[in-house]
């Protein structure tokens, strides 16, 4: 991959930060955006900018061509098998709220049970914990190994009778382990079990193909993947959408109104009321088509490549301990914690070195205490790292212990 070539699609690069270039280690939280996005977003404003579906009007058709193109960019991106089956939401939190709400209020019943595992991020925790309270539901939780990988054994275990849902994150946002999704696809099959994925870190990473992973949803959001924030999108399994009931309501989702009640609009509208973010989506197209140009093969051995060399040369300092398994499973995630020092103050003193990463519980706190810790440092590499970046941390990383002298 070109890297330096890359680069220069990203103009944040070129500041300085705390008197240092910038070394930007905090994709997981959020990706920068190439000015192809930022061109696309501006480029509809200045010259295309109007409601979609509602006006018979040129710029109202303008925008709307644009804002369901890029929902057919998404369909093509995982394999979807129709643009249909692609519902825009402001990114995973809000899809994984969508279908614990939808499903949660009108598919669940009292007794039933939601297997979970304890490595989700609070996104797909929260919700279905909310729910289980308002309908009586009951949720099992599949642990983690002593190596940080899940443990698909206790997953099966917690698998019974009573199981109407299970919903899975793919890659973990501080493990950077990615989980046999295909295997408890096949385990939701056989249990007669709905079955998610929340792909807000492995979509920007990897392939997804949700026919082959057979998934009946899945969520992403843009921003992780170079695309805007405020915009990020929701798989569902054409029958299981259009067995649903909306989530939100208001314009655009309904097909009539009267004073008595309502009719749904076609899929995937019902599920988008009022005016969406259309510059969102067709920003988050744009991140698409420079994601395929670059190819998520590529970019996913340049991520891995650089998590390997960071494990090593972080390993070497000593008194570290690192949380991220190794393996080929694991995307481009080193979480880790140096003896003696708080990760607050390691990331407070790289962020003086000009390096961004994210120190914190990272909205995982179950898996946290299954780690038996409360925080840790995470460096988290994508497309436009390189090497060199990772020795700067390297480097500044051996400079904070010797500070703390630990
Ligand atoms: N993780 C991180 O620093 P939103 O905020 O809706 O775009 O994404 C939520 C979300 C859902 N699932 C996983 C696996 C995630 O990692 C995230 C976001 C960020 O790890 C912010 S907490």
């Amino acid at each position: 991959m070109k890297v330096e070539e890359i680069r220069k699609d990203f103009p944040i690069f070129q500041q300085q930060v705390n008197g240092h270039p910038l070394v930007y280690l905090d994709n997981a939280a959020t990706t920068q955006r190439p000015r192809q996005v930022v061109e696309a977003v501006m480029r509809f404003y200045q010259d295309a900018n109007a409601n979609v579906h509602r006006s018979v009007h040129t710029m109202s058709y303008r925008a709307t061509e644009l804002y369901e193109g890029a929902r057919k960019k998404i369909a093509s991106f995982i394999n979807a098998s129709s643009w249909r089956e692609i519902v825009w939401v402001r990114g995973a939190t809000e899809g994984l709220n969508l279908l614990a709400y939808s499903l949660g209020l009108y598919h669940l019943r009292e007794g039933d049970e939601i297997v979970l595992t304890v490595m989700e991020h609070h996104s797909n925790m929260v919700p279905w914990q909310r729910i289980a309270q308002l309908k009586n539901l009951r949720i099992v939780y599949a642990g983690v190994t002593p190596e940080g990988r899940l443990d698909i054994e206790d997953l099966k275990a917690k698998i019974s009778s009573r199981t109407r849902l299970i919903s899975v994150i793919h890659a973990s946002n501080v493990l950077g382990v990615v989980n046999p999704v295909g295997e408890i696809a096949q385990l939701a099959r056989d249990a007669g079990a709905i079955f998610i994925v929340d792909a807000a870190q492995s979509a920007p990473h990897m392939p997804i193909d949700v026919e082959a992973m057979g998934c009946d949803f899945l969520v992403a959001s843009g921003h992780k993947m170079l695309g805007p924030t405020g915009i990020g999108f929701l798989y569902g399994r054409r029958e299981r959408l259009e067995a649903m009931e909306p989530f939100q309501s208001g314009g655009d989702m309904i097909e009539h109104v009267t004073l008595e009640g309502a009719t749904w609009n076609e899929l995937p509208w019902k599920f988008e009321a009022g005016t969406p973010n259309i510059a969102g989506a067709i920003g988050l197209g744009a991140a698409v088509d420079y994601i395929n140009n670059v190819g998520l093969t590529d970019m996913l051995e340049h991520e891995k490549e650089l998590r390997r060399y960071a494990v090593e040369r972080i390993r070497e300092l000593g008194g570290v301990d690192i949380y991220t398994p190794d393996g080929d499973d694991v995307l481009g995630i080193v979480s880790f914690n140096i003896h003696g020092i708080h990760p607050h103050d390691v990331a407070g003193y790289l962020d003086q070195c000009g390096i961004e990463v994210r120190s914190g519980h990272h909205c995982t706190q179950p898996l946290m205490e299954c780690l038996r810790i409360e925080n840790a440092v995470r460096a988290s590499f994508y497309l436009y790292n390189t090497k060199e970046e990772v020795d700067r941390l390297v480097e500044a990383l051996a400079r904070v212990k010797k500070l703390f002298r630990v």
